[in-house]
């Protein structure tokens, strides 16, 4: 059997960039905070951590361009919170925040993970931003650290 790789939550003290958008920020405030906890908590120096606020989740993609493009990270973590509203529009933000973090990730050459809630209502945001169903951006930070481990892992050979 060949090797098996494997991240564990290890930054390695390697810098790390959050990006948030304002737009919901009584969600996505938590969501930062949740993010810089798990970093905190896994022994991520605070001086290794950079974040920026974008005015809302349709402008993450292109600042988590624009920050993995520096190649000063090892990762990009990406918070927002999508809500729907009356009219159709919060389908059409959801579906390019997705899509253009999506393609940034693929093209990067360090992790840019997905904290995004989209949610349908309020309860479901205040679920996905620190209550019932856990806090996004934490996870998203958690995911962010596996995958700074395993990309080391594999460019060890
Ligand atoms: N941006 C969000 O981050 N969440 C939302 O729920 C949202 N809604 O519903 O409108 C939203 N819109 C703003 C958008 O992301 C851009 O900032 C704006 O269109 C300017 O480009």
């Amino acid at each position: 059997m060949g090797r098996k790789y494997e991240g564990s939550f290890d930054a390695g003290g390697k810098r790390i960039a959050i990006i948030g958008s304002r737009f919901n920020d009584f969600f996505t405030r938590e969501l930062m905070d949740g993010a810089l906890d798990c970093l905190h908590r896994h022994g991520v120096d605070d001086k290794q951590i950079d974040t920026a606020w974008v005015p809302g989740g349709f402008e993450i993609p292109m600042a988590a361009k624009r920050f993995a493009g520096t190649g000063r990270y090892a990762a990009v973590i990406c918070v927002g919170c999508i809500i729907q509203g009356d009219t159709p529009h919060f389908h059409y933000v959801s579906s390019e925040v997705t899509k253009g973090i999506a393609q940034v990730a693929l093209d990067a050459e360090i992790p840019v993970v997905y904290g995004i809630v989209t949610a349908e209502t309020l309860d479901q945001a205040i679920e996905r931003s620190g209550t019932k169903a856990g806090n996004k951006g934490f996870d998203a930070a958690l995911t962010a650290l596996e995958m700074i481990d395993l990309w080391a892992e594999i460019d060890k050979g």
